[in-house]
């Protein structure tokens, strides 16, 4: 058994947590904060046999893919326009060496 640990963005994070659970994964969500951004993120533990852990990635990487959105920053000169990359997860992936439910 893997444990999956998917650090996901908020905007996503209710399209990712959707998709695991109609896929028929258990999952449990944490509400976290990025170290170096100090910003909200989601994190989902996501306990799976071995063999499910690439699909569960896929869903996570489908769900939460990155893509360009136009910003509009309000500056002493008028309007700024910025492009700005959201979205995107980091997953890691760790043994499980026992799991019980007591
Ligand atoms: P990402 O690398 O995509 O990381 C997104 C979030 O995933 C991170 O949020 C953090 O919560 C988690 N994460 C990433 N790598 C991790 C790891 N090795 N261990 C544990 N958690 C991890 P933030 O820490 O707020 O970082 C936001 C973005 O800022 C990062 O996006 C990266 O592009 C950049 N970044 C992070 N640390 C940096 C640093 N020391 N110097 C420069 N840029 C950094």
């Amino acid at each position: 058994m893997k444990m999956i640990f998917a650090i996901v963005n908020n905007d996503d994070a209710q399209a990712v947590m959707g998709a695991i659970t109609k896929s028929g994964y258990s999952v449990t969500k944490l509400s976290t904060t990025g170290g170096f951004s100090k910003e909200g993120n989601t994190t989902f533990l996501i306990g799976v046999d071995d063999d499910k852990v690439d699909a569960v990635i896929k869903i996570v990487e489908t769900q939460s893919s990155k893509r360009t959105v136009k910003t509009r920053e309000t500056c002493a000169y008028g309007d700024n326009i910025d492009n700005v990359t959201v979205g995107g997860a980091v997953v890691f992936v760790a043994n499980v060496e026992r799991f019980e439910k007591l």
